[in-house]
């Protein structure tokens, strides 16, 4: 267990003290920020009958399967406790009147870069948000007690952050996952539903698999023009599912995807990942930025393509050289 008794027995005080609690999390949602806020919206609904629990912020239609938002007025905000979950700052949080609850509390698991809230329940070293809700129920000491509604969605909310257990799981992680799956919950369904494609999806990864470029430094690249989109019947957005697969390609470090722009400014947008050097150099150089394994950035020329790739060949041949 990460969370300390003193942040549970606080927490759940706060809970018992208001009888409208809105829960918030990041624009944006991934599957971890909509698994804890709905999560512990069911959680309390079921421990707390006459509380009302709202969840705010917009949900986008990849996701409606975990459940929907509620419609949370100004109003509502006057006498409530606030709840954020998955957000490290107030930047991204949806729903701008976070800050006109009574009390704030913070529930999180990235780097610690914006300390608020009340109460603050950061834990960096938690694999996801949700693993973080299911710790919180576990110690509430029957306080807030699992619901088989609930694990569904902290289910779903470990398996996305973890890419399915693949990216550093934890023995929390693992611990949390085993008192869920102690309840009646299709996992098969739960992530099927991060791993199934429409038939478009299915295609147009083919036709990546067979043009990506691979270089020898230790580079990959691929370009997706609005022509192939357009042949293949695919959204800008769903260009997405064919990133990360030189990440398993023997001998790739560094790589990258120019997906055409409808307009000439900027031409291209790049979309650049890495398993060893740090690539945020690159992306700055050219208008762009992010963190050190994924960020983004913008070409305008067929030049400034080969500019980005020669760039990444030269810091992945460095990598190499001091990592033998
Ligand atoms: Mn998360």
């Amino acid at each position: 267990m990460l969370i300390t008794k003193e942040e549970i027995i606080q927490f759940i005080e706060y809970i018992e003290n208001y009888d409208t609690i809105i829960i918030h999390r990041h624009v944006r949602p991934d599957p971890d920020a909509v698994g804890s806020q709905l999560g512990l919206k069911v959680l309390l609904e079921s421990a707390f009958p006459n509380k009302r629990i709202l969840a705010a912020g917009t949900i986008t239609e990849g996701l409606s399967w975990m459940g929907r938002m509620d419609e949370v007025k100004s109003e509502d905000y006057e006498e409530a406790l606030v709840i954020v979950t998955d957000t490290a700052n107030q930047d991204r949080i949806d729903g701008k009147q976070y800050d006109q609850g009574q009390k704030l509390i913070k529930i999180d698991h990235h780097l610690i870069v914006d300390a608020y809230g009340d109460l603050q329940m950061a834990y960096p070293e938690a694999t996801s948000a949700s693993q973080l809700i299911t710790e919180i129920a576990l110690q509430s000491e029957g306080h807030i007690p699992l619901t088989v509604e609930a694990s569904k969605l902290l289910y779903a909310g470990i398996v996305a952050d973890t890419g399915r257990f693949l990216y550093n799981p934890t023995p929390e992680t693992f611990e949390m996952a085993m008192h869920l799956v102690t309840y009646p919950i299709d996992t098969r369904k739960i992530t099927d539903q991060f791993s199934e494609k429409s038939v478009e999806e299915a295609r147009f990864e083919g036709y990546a698999y067979q043009n990506i470029q691979f270089y020898d430094e230790g580079v990959a690249s691929l370009v997706i023009t609005r022509d192939i989109m357009r042949q293949y019947g695919i959204t800008e957005e769903a260009t997405n599912i064919v990133l990360t697969i030189p990440s398993n390609v023997t001998g790739m470090y560094t790589w990258v995807n120019f997906i055409e722009q409808e307009g000439d400014n900027p031409k291209y947008r790049v979309r650049l990942r890495s398993k060893g050097p740090a690539i945020n150099g690159i992306a700055e150089a050219h208008d762009g930025g992010g963190h050190a394994m994924a960020s983004g950035a913008k070409a305008d020329s067929e030049e400034e393509m080969n500019e980005i790739i020669n760039e990444l060949k030269q810091i992945t041949q460095e990598y190499r050289q001091t990592n033998k």
